[in-house]
């Protein structure tokens, strides 16, 4: 490719993708930062996963998340989890969800979640899942869940102190 052709077309790029991680500047028109964008691995066969993250936006203007895309999954919604008798389960947000001006949005296990409904493969650990957040104001705006293993439980039991008074640093 034209080498010309090539830098302007990564011009182009950056210019794209700084609203994501710039301060308010003039002329930003969507100065969002995402962080803490994960999901869990799932089993294989399993038809669903979450997607959570955190969105801030440092804007003047409220934003709204109203969904999502990615191609590793049938189609991605918007859920909201909700306990009614004492059994849990989801509701779709299918309006989206507002980011006041300078406000957090914030989707993590138990809350609004991103359910990918008709998984293609299984999330596998390790892995960054790219997928396309949709938003009234800053349109698509591509991230990645990094697949994480939730952190392990306590320990039940203390570790088996050691036997006092012998070294077992040296060699
Ligand atoms: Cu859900």
């Amino acid at each position: 490719m034209n080498p010309i052709l090539r830098n302007s077309l990564l011009a182009a790029t950056l210019l794209n993708a700084l609203p994501l991680s710039a301060d308010d500047g003039p002329g930003a028109a969507a100065p969002l930062r995402i962080s803490e964008v994960w999901t869990r691995p799932t089993a294989a066969g399993a038809g669903t996963g979450a997607g959570f993250l955190r969105i801030r936006n440092g804007s003047a203007q409220p934003e709204r998340l109203l969904g999502a895309s990615s191609e590793r999954a049938g189609r991605i919604e918007l859920h909201q989890q909700v306990e009614h008798d004492g059994v849990v389960g989801m509701r779709p947000l299918g309006d989206g969800v507002e980011i006041p001006p300078g406000g957090e949005l914030r989707l993590a296990p138990s809350g609004i979640h991103l359910m990918l409904i008709d998984l293609r493969a299984p999330l596998v650990p390790g892995e960054r899942v790219p997928l396309q957040l949709h938003f009234a104001r800053a349109g698509e705006v591509p991230v990645a869940l990094h697949v994480e293993v939730p952190a392990p439980e306590a320990p039940s039991r203390p570790k088996p102190a050691a036997p006092a008074g012998h070294a077992h640093d040296h060699h």
